[in-house]
C-alpha cells in the first residue's frame, strides 16, 4: 500500500513538472509594478533613465501590470492598449513578432488623462 502511494506521488510530481515546463516555453510572464509613474520589476533593465524589458523575437509575452495610480498603457508599434486600475492586476499579451524597440506609454495617470509619458521600452531582439 505504501509503495503504491509513493508511486502515485512520484508520477503526479512528474506530470506537474512536465506541464510547468511546457507552459514556461510557450509563454513568458513578466511582472511590472508601476510605482509613482515609474516601472519597476525584477526583469527590467535600465537604459538612460527609462526601463527596458528585453524579449526575443517570437516569444509569447504576458505582462502583468500593477500601478498605484490608474492609467491606460499603450504599447506602440504593436498597438496594444491595457487599462490598469489602482487595485489589482491588468494583463497585456504580446506575441513578439516584430523586432525593434517599442515605447510603452501611459496615456495619463489618475485624473490627468492628457499627459503622455513613456514609462518603459519593450525591446524585441531579433532571433
Ligand atoms: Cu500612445
Amino acid at each position: 500500500m505504501r509503495k503504491l502511494v509513493m508511486a502515485i506521488a512520484v508520477s503526479v510530481t512528474f506530470a506537474v513538472t512536465a506541464m510547468t515546463g511546457a507552459n514556461a516555453q510557450d509563454k513568458r510572464v513578466v511582472k511590472i509594478d508601476v510605482v509613482d509613474q515609474a516601472a519597476t520589476g525584477a526583469e527590467i533593465e535600465s537604459s538612460g533613465g527609462t526601463g527596458v524589458l528585453r524579449v526575443t523575437q517570437g516569444e509569447e509575452v504576458e505582462i502583468h501590470w500593477t500601478s498605484n495610480q490608474a492609467t491606460e498603457l499603450h504599447l506602440h508599434g504593436y498597438n496594444v492598449k491595457t487599462k490598469v486600475s489602482n487595485d489589482g492586476e491588468a494583463v497585456m499579451s504580446v506575441k513578439a513578432r516584430a523586432a525593434g524597440r517599442f515605447a510603452i506609454e501611459s496615456h495619463g495617470f489618475g485624473a490627468d488623462h492628457h499627459a503622455e509619458k513613456t514609462i518603459i521600452y519593450l525591446e524585441v531582439l531579433p532571433r
